[in-house]
C-alpha cells in the first residue's frame, strides 16, 4: 500500500473530480475518500483551505491545488500516460485553456448550480448528503439549507448577477458547441490522447453534466459532449494515443476556446489583476459587450502570473508558432507584459 496516493476531495467539485479522473488516466493507484468531518479535521493545517487535497506516498504530506500537483505529478512519473503535450508551445496552450477552464468555466458550473431555483434545491440536497455521510433527514435538511444559503449570497461576489448571466450563459454555449462540433472528429484537444486542458474542462463540466439545468441543456445540445465527460471520468482503459503534430494547424476547436480566452478570460484577468494593484475589492469590465463586475481574486492574480511565466519560457520554433496563434486569437498583447514577481 505504500505506492498508494490518498485523495480527499468531494463528487460535488469540480477539481476533486479532475484530480480522481486524472488520477485514474495515469494508472497511479489511488483511494477516493469523500470528505467528512473527520478527514477535515485531520486536513485542517494544509492551506490555502480548499479541497481536493492529494496524500502523496513518497513524502505522505497532503498537497493542495489542482494544477500545480498536476506538474507535480508528471515530474514524478515522467514518461507514464503524461498528460503535457511534448511540445512546449502545445504545452503552453494546454495550461491556457486549463486555467480558463478552472477560473472561468467554473463561473457556469457556479452559476448553473445556484441561479435557479430547481438546481438550488436539487444541490443543496445532494451536496448536504455527502458533507454529512448520510445524516438523518433532519440533519441533512438542515445543513442543505445552510449550503444553500451560503452559495446562493456567494453568486454575485464570484460575478453571477443578472447582468453577467448573459455572458456566463452565452459562454457556456459556445463551450458546448466547441466540444460538440470537435468530438465529431477528434478525441480529445491536442490529439488522441487527453492532455492537462482536457481535465480542466472535464473537472468543470462533470458537474454542469450533473446539474439540472446545465444538464439539460448539454443533453440537448451535445450527447456527444456529454459521453466525452463520462467517459474522461475513468479513462484508465483508454489504449495510448498521439499529440497532434504542432507543426500543423491546430483544430479549430482549439482555436474558438483560445479566442475565448482573447475575448473574456483574459481582460478579465487583467482587470482582476489591476484592480487588485490599485487596492480595489471589486472590479468590472466589458466582455462580450456587456458590463461585467465581480470581487477581486488573488488566486487569479497568481494564475495570470504563472501563464506569464511560462510563456515567457517559450524560445525557437514553438515561441514562433504560439505567436503566431495568439495572435490571430487576440491572446497576445496580454502576454506582453512579465509576470509580476512582488504578488
Ligand atoms: N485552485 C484550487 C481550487 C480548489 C477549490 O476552489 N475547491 C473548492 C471546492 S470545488 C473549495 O474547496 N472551496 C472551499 C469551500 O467550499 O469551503 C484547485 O485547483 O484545486
Amino acid at each position: 500500500m505504500t505506492d498508494v496516493y490518498q485523495i480527499a476531495g468531494d463528487i460535488g467539485s469540480p477539481y476533486s473530480m479532475k484530480m480522481r479522473a486524472l488520477l485514474r488516466y495515469r494508472r497511479l493507484p489511488f483511494i477516493w475518500c469523500q470528505i467528512n468531518p473527520k478527514l477535515r479535521e485531520e486536513i485542517t493545517h494544509v492551506k490555502p483551505p480548499v479541497i481536493p487535497v492529494i496524500k502523496f506516498p513518497d513524502d505522505g504530506i497532503w498537497h493542495v491545488d489542482s494544477t500545480p500537483m498536476a506538474y507535480e505529478l508528471e515530474a514524478k512519473h515522467a514518461g507514464q500516460r503524461s498528460i503535457i503535450p511534448d511540445d512546449a508551445g502545445l504545452s503552453f496552450l494546454s495550461h491556457l485553456i486549463e486555467d480558463m477552464a478552472d477560473e472561468w468555466m467554473t463561473k457556469m458550473m457556479y452559476h448553473y448550480r445556484w441561479w435557479r431555483e430547481p438546481d438550488q434545491k436539487f444541490c443543496s440536497y445532494w451536496l448536504a448528503v455527502s458533507h454529512t455521510g448520510f445524516a438523518p433527514e433532519e440533519a441533512t435538511l438542515a445543513v442543505a439549507e445552510f449550503v444553500r444559503e451560503r452559495q446562493v449570497s456567494r453568486l454575485a461576489l464570484v460575478g453571477s448577477t443578472e447582468t453577467t448571466k448573459p455572458i456566463i450563459e452565452e459562454s457556456f454555449l459556445e463551450v458546448v458547441d466547441i466540444f460538440d462540433h470537435h468530438l465529431r472528429e477528434n478525441r480529445f484537444l491536442f490529439g488522441s490522447r487527453p492532455s492537462l486542458a482536457d481535465f480542466g474542462v472535464f473537472g468543470q463540466f462533470s458537474q454542469l453534466n450533473h446539474d439540472p439545468t446545465s444538464q439539460g441543456i448539454i443533453r440537448e445540445k451535445s450527447p456527444r459532449f456529454s459521453s466525452w465527460i463520462d467517459q474522461l471520468d475513468d479513462a484508465s482503459g483508454l489504449e495510448e494515443g498521439e499529440w497532434i503534430d504542432p507543426t500543423q494547424s491546430l483544430p479549430l476547436s482549439v482555436i474558438r476556446l483560445l479566442k475565448m480566452a482573447g475575448d473574456v478570460y483574459l481582460p478579465f484577468l487583467i482587470a482582476n489583476a489591476e484592480a487588485l494593484n490599485k487596492g480595489e475589492e471589486t472590479f468590472s469590465v466589458t466582455l462580450m459587450n456587456r458590463m461585467y463586475q465581480q470581487g477581486t481574486f488573488k488566486y487569479q492574480l497568481k494564475c495570470l502570473n504563472w501563464l506569464r511565466e511560462e510563456y515567457s519560457q517559450l524560445q525557437g520554433a514553438p515561441k514562433e508558432r504560439v505567436d503566431l496563434v495568439l495572435s490571430e486569437t487576440g491572446c497576445l498583447p496580454f502576454f506582453s507584459q512579465k509576470p509580476e514577481h512582488s504578488a
